[in-house]
């Protein structure tokens, strides 16, 4: 696996996990660690050992948002052109499903990069907050968007505009957080998750990933449109063979990825 150094990079079974690590400033994201984790989830989308990802920060802080002080003295061209801001449309096209594993602050871009995977399972101590107003600015990858989508326009009203926290438990009931379990247990609860994710038909997990993301970008008609194509295509993989096979003669699935 490569060095890296803003960054843990394991692997548990068949899920590859990345550990957030810059606790002197509570994982503030700056460009080396953006760098290096979109470096660290490429690798794992494409090796076939991997079916699941998780990415976790400390108990302390998942990430309390980007680095503040690397963005502070930037010009609008700076910020145009850094790369840091292209690697959130990249972390959308991770084919494989991603877990967040969340504990502590959960602010700003570490917010917006929890938003950005595909489950949360968070902590009794996760605080989720889009405070960047108190910096003069508006949140800048997606906190305005899917955050609206996921909690109403109500609450996400309020967090923008006026810095509004969520809990854990608040926001588990808002529907943002999958999974809620005391600090000691919120990590295993966030692997066993993600295990279970990870021994299922690669094809199709990766296929119900891009379905259920669409939905909440299009019509129910495109929506519809791409789930039935999706669907029809599953029929081409021996997977679909195998797991109906399976069922048929009453055994286990032994899932190939093909
Ligand atoms: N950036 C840099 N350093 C940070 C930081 C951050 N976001 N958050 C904390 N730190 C550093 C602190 O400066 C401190 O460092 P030293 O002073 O010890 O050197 C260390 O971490 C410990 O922090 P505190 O001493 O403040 O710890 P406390 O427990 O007292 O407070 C806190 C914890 C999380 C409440 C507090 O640190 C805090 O308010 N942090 C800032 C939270 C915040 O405002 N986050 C939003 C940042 S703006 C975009 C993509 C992403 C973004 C924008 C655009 N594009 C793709 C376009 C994202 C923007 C943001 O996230």
């Amino acid at each position: 696996m490569a060095e890296y150094e803003n960054i843990l990079v394991r692997q548990e079974d068949r899920v590859g996990v990345v550990q957030l690590n810059r606790p002197q400033a509570l994982n503030a994201l700056n460009s080396a660690l953006m760098t290096e984790l979109m470096h660290a989830l490429r690798a794992f989308d494409g090796d076939d050992s991997v079916g699941c990802m998780m990415i976790t920060g400390s108990e302390k802080a998942f990430a309390a948002g980007a680095d503040i002080k690397q963005m502070a003295q930037a010009s609008v061209v700076q910020m145009m052109n850094d790369p840091f801001i292209y690697y959130w449309d990249q972390l959308a096209a991770i084919a494989k499903p991603i877990v967040a594993a969340v504990s502590g602050w959960c602010l700003g871009g570490g917010c917006e990069l929890a938003m950005a995977c595909d489950m949360i399972v968070a902590s009794e101590t996760a605080k989720f907050g889009q405070p960047e107003i108190n910096l003069g600015i508006i949140p800048g990858a997606g906190g305005t968007q899917r955050l609206t989508r996921t909690v109403g326009k109500a609450v996400a009203m309020e967090m923008v505009l006026n810095d509004r926290k969520l809990s854990a438990a608040e926001a588990q009931q808002l529907g943002l957080v999958n999974r809620v379990a005391p600090v000691e247990q919120y990590m295993d609860a966030a692997l066993e998750l993600a295990q279970g994710i990870a021994q299922r038909a690669p094809v199709a997990v990766r296929a119900g990933k891009e379905a259920v993301t669409k939905a909440y970008e299009t019509t129910l008609a495109e929506g519809l449109h791409l789930e039935r194509r999706l669907f029809t295509m599953l029929f081409a993989t021996a997977d679909q063979k195998e797991g109906m096979a399976a069922f048929i003669e009453k055994r286990k699935a032994n899932w190939r990825g093909q």
